[in-house]
């Protein structure tokens, strides 16, 4: 385990360079139509950069921008209405010193956002979807691979496993190889193993426990489990508001096994976590 570094990698995101030497916490922003439901367009639009705007200051390098709806709907309008949401958010965010990540599967979201400024592609289908792949050799830009088995709605009656881990690489892999061979480079890749997604609490707990087998694909690490249901159920925590803590401690022990990036709601604290490791890490310079 104390073998266990992280990739001497510079990830390119545009104008920017992030250091994968050492860990990056990614602050999740929220743009769904039920966080600006009580006012309108401007008041949602200031709320989220503010929300980015503490983030940063609490140590986020990478802010992930969100706005797909779940809710049933024609393809044309759920597209028009991410667009909506996301694409002023990405205007109002590029001019400051923050990588832009886009949680987004749709390719002409990720087309637009990157017109805007955007700099990473974070698709929990993994590029799945009509033209993604294409759309992101295109781009040109880094891809987060997450994990996943059908489809949001869906997922839960998939997370069968003979082992959670073994499979969850050769999923991955099966995703990589179709991007290398639209001509993605490697070097743009990133791998999750989306926890939360086809998977119940065990394979949850498995996966964070073997997380450091992923590094046999030979990609960076995203690991991304902030307040989720897993972390819930074993803190005995309902309120996803109550998750904070077992969240960072999920996310030191991934940090702890390689991953680079963190994806969290609560930045500061894990930051905070981070920078314990960090200093153990470091202890001779200390004295
Ligand atoms: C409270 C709030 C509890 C939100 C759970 C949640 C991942 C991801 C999501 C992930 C990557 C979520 C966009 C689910 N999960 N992207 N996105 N990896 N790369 N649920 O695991 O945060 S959304």
């Amino acid at each position: 385990m104390h073998l266990i570094s992280l990739p001497n990698k510079q990830l390119h995101c545009g104008n920017k360079i992030l250091d994968l030497s050492r860990p990056q916490v990614m602050g999740i922003l929220n743009v769904t139509p039920d966080s600006f439901s009580d006012g309108g367009k401007h008041h949602h639009i200031d709320n989220a950069i503010e929300h980015a705007e503490q983030m940063i200051r609490d140590g986020a390098t990478i802010i992930d921008i969100g706005g797909e709806s779940t809710r049933p709907g024609a393809d044309a309008v759920l597209l028009d209405a991410e667009l909506e949401r996301v694409i002023p958010v990405v205007q109002a965010l590029a001019k400051y010193d923050v990588v832009l990540s886009i949680d987004t599967s749709q390719p002409e979201v990720m087309q637009q956002a990157v017109q805007s400024g955007a700099h990473i592609w974070n698709d929990v289908r993994a590029l799945s979807r009509e033209g993604a792949l294409e759309m992101a050799a295109h781009l040109n830009i880094p891809v987060v691979l997450m994990h996943m088995r059908g489809e949001p709605t869906t997922m839960n009656q998939l997370a069968s496993y003979q082992h959670v881990t073994n499979e969850v690489l050769i999923e991955l892999r099966q995703r990589i190889d179709c991007a290398l061979q639209v001509g993605i480079k490697a070097e743009r890749i990133i791998v999750d193993p989306g926890f939360g997604f086809a998977k119940n609490t065990v394979h949850n707990l498995q996966l964070l426990d073997e997380l450091w087998q992923l590094h046999q694909l030979g990609y960076p690490i995203l690991s991304a489990l902030s307040r989720k249901r897993f972390i819930g159920a074993v803190t005995e925590q309902t309120e996803a508001m109550d998750r904070a803590v077992g969240s960072v401690a999920g996310h030191l022990l991934s940090i702890q096994q390689g991953a680079s990036i963190v994806r969290a709601h609560d930045v500061r604290a894990t930051v905070d976590a981070i920078r314990v490791w960090e200093a153990m890490k470091s202890w001779p310079h200390w004295e």
